[in-house]
């Protein structure tokens, strides 16, 4: 069977092999758009895939459309997340959904998100996007079948790069041990992933000996021949006793000469004329609505600037970053910092850098850009974020200074055990670099945006924290961090641009934060602003303090500014780069001396709040006065895909939203100061 009637048992369609490459063919084309309208997304895996997702969605998988959650349909769960849009051109194609609504891929709260959440989107099986869980996950779902006694099929569908991950193999194991001739696996050989060719950055071949070695049948096929594909998916049903394996070779990007083979196209969208060009190529120019199609998108977007634009505080005018004179900055991503700092430490032979397959986005590769001398204390571990990790403690103990970095979810929370058991439990010297922390990841969404991390490193015993305000800071806090500071040390930044608010001259101190005041107008936003040591700063009486870490700092300027324009309140912004050691005495001061604090975090509302919330609580000098406290940071809640800044709106982590608190937390103040004088008074 195949597409079907849930409650007649009728075959829906029966599509015969050409019509599934005529559909793959319009799905790549389809995908194309939908890449283009979100400016981003993943090109090069999901064409060499969609040969495998037609012939699933469209003849293979017993499901559907009318019922996505009928008990008997055959599950199919993308372990390789970031092929999403072939997954819901898969849906569509097969009538769980219009066609014309993929289009707004990757937007904010659209159910098509950057990686695939199936509370969002029926059909949709498993949230997915860290790689390497999917398999597991259908071990547990042939399982469940098992033990209810049901017929269905569960494929999982893997990319080559993505064998790296070692959980991989431990499902590998746990389907072959238990005999799971309910699970057909499928992995997508491109040979390609995201720092190059998957057997220069980690070899994975030979994989049929290997999951042979697991006891699974194994299947190697050509995976753009619709009829090997359809032939290997209906063979595996005939498998009794043992898990299948379906190698398909394919190629990255395939269907569009540009794209085929080129590593550079992995996480890349195409721009208008390579969209075009594209859609020529797979003789598509008149057979899809492009501009019916973008038209959709941008009514989409229209409404969501609508929609965060109602949300948004409101003041007297518009205080966003560049929008009027006195608001000028530079913008440039904090993560530019840390490549800068390797590439100039990098000579010091004890460094050694860890890949992690996403080296240059997070610029762990200006260690080695233009230096081949340096090559070989550059060692790609691929996505195996665990093992490399324990591999960093082991490359400690022996006396180097290694360091790893990658998207801070995957550098922090997946291999959070290693951190603390081979790493922190050691005490061994191993920066980890937490990238792309943060909502403002943008459009890859909630599996990309790590919100926790912090909770988790700061709970470390003998870890360091530092979270540096821009590129400058992190420039500075890695040099010291790298060479100057012993022991497990965590720094995260950020993957959009952010304003430039420090200089060579701003003081950076390890464990010390800055105190910053608005001091005068300029055209150049920094320059309004003095930036001192919280030791060395002499109370001014302000009516408030705003501690911030991270980007939240420019913003914390951004909202004191406003606080002055509007209100003319003197606002004490506290740079707390430092989130451990804590530098408790500053936020001390701050607290007795304005009575208001609020936190700024780019998190979950507590790396930041509750640890200055611990300090204000715990402080005999703080008994019996009134603290008036505020937290901005994100609400017990996952992050979406969208426009990084639009997620800042979304997510309340804006200035206005720090302003517009302060200003509640002021009313508050001056009530409780007019009471006080009140009952003086009455006495
Ligand atoms: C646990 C985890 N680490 C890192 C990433 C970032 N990432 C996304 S795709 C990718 C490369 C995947 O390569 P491959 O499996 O070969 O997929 P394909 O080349 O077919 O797109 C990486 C490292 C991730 N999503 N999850």
């Amino acid at each position: 069977m195949s597409l079907t009637d849930s409650t007649s048992g009728r075959l829906i369609r029966n599509y015969s092999i050409e019509e599934l490459e005529d559909a793959a063919n319009l799905m790549r084309g389809y995908d194309l758009v939908a890449l283009h309208a979100a400016g981003s997304g993943h090109a090069g895996g999901t064409l060499s895939i969609m040969d495998i997702a037609a012939a699933l969605y469209l003849k293979i998988a017993n499901h559907d459309p009318k019922n996505p959650s009928w008990p008997d349909r055959d599950r199919i769960v993308w372990s390789t997340g970031h092929k999403a849009p072939s997954l819901y051109l898969g849906l569509a194609f097969a009538g769980f959904c219009p066609i014309d609504d993929v289009v707004t891929l990757r937007k904010l709260s659209s159910p098509f998100q950057g990686h695939p959440h199936w509370l969002k989107l029926p059909g949709v099986e498993v949230s997915t996007g860290s790689l390497g869980q999917g398999l597991s996950i259908a071990v547990g779902m042939a399982l469940a079948a098992k033990l209810d006694a049901k017929k269905h099929r569960i494929f999982c569908i893997m990319g080559d790069g993505e064998q790296q991950e070692g959980q991989v193999w431990e499902g590998a194991m746990e389907a072959g041990y238990h005999e799971l001739d309910n699970v057909v696996g499928i992995i997508d050989c491109n040979r390609l992933q995201i720092d190059g060719p998957v057997d220069e950055v980690m070899e994975v071949e030979p994989l049929a000996a290997k999951y042979g070695a697991f006891g699974w049948d194994v299947l190697r096929i050509d995976g753009h021949s619709m009829e090997q594909v359809v032939d290997a998916l209906e063979q595996a049903r005939n498998v009794k006793g043992r898990p299948v394996m379906i190698l398909a070779d394919t190629v990255k990007g395939k269907g569009v000469s540009f794209m085929e083979d080129q590593a550079g196209w992995h996480g890349k969208a195409p721009n208008y004329q390579e969209l075009t060009q594209g859609l020529e190529e797979l003789g598509l120019t008149h057979r899809i609505p492009v501009a019916r199609l973008l038209d959709k998108a941008k009514a989409y977007q229209v409404e969501v600037d609508r929609r965060l634009t109602a949300k948004m505080p409101k003041f007297t005018r518009d205080y966003w970053w560049n929008a009027a004179e006195t608001m000028k900055v530079k913008m440039e991503p904090t993560r530019k910092g840390f490549g800068q700092s390797l590439a100039a430490n990098g000579d010091d032979e004890r460094v050694v850098c860890l890949g992690l397959d996403i080296s240059g986005s997070i610029t762990i590769s200006d260690f080695y850009a233009g230096k081949p001398e340096r090559k070989k204390r550059w060692i790609s571990m691929g996505i195996a974020e665990q093992s490399a990790t324990s591999a960093a403690a082991g490359l400690a103990r022996e006396g180097k200074l290694p360091v790893f970095g990658t998207y801070a979810t995957f550098a922090a929370a997946r291999n959070l055990d290693q951190i603390r058991t081979s790493v922190c439990y050691g005490n061994f010297n191993v920066l980890i670099a937490g990238a792309h922390g943060g909502v403002s990841v943008g459009a890859d969404g909630a599996t990309h945006q790590a919100l926790e991390d912090l909770f988790a490193m700061e709970g470390l015993p003998n870890m360091s924290v530092v979270v540096p305000c821009d590129a400058v800071e992190t420039r500075k806090a890695t040099d010291y961090l790298l060479l100057r500071h012993k022991g497990p040390k965590y720094i995260r930044f950020a993957r959009e641009a952010t304003p430039i608010v420090t200089d060579s001259d701003t003081p950076f101190v390890f464990g010390q934060a800055n105190v910053i005041r608005l001091r005068r107008e300029n055209p150049n936003f920094l320059e309004a602003f003095e930036t001192v040591l919280a030791a060395s700063y002499a109370n001014e009486h302000e009516d408030l303090s705003i501690i911030a870490c991270g980007p939240m700092v420019p913003e914390a300027m951004r909202a004191a500014y406003i606080l002055k324009k509007e209100f003319g309140y003197e606002t004490r912004v506290l740079n707390l780069h430092t989130l451990k050691p804590i530098d408790a005495g500053a936020i001390l001061r701050a607290a007795q001396e304005t009575g208001i604090v609020v936190t700024a975090e780019e998190h979950q509302i507590g790396a930041l709040a509750w640890r200055v919330s611990s300090i204000l609580t715990e402080s005999p000098a703080l008994y019996g006065l009134p603290v008036i406290t505020g937290a901005i940071g994100v609400k017990d809640r996952f992050g979406d895909s969208g426009a990084p800044w639009e997620l800042i709106k979304e997510f309340e982590v804006s200035a206005e939203h720090i302003a517009h608190k302060a200003i509640d937390l002021m009313a508050i103040k001056k009530k409780s100061l007019a009471h006080r004088e009140e009952a003086m008074l009455a006495r």
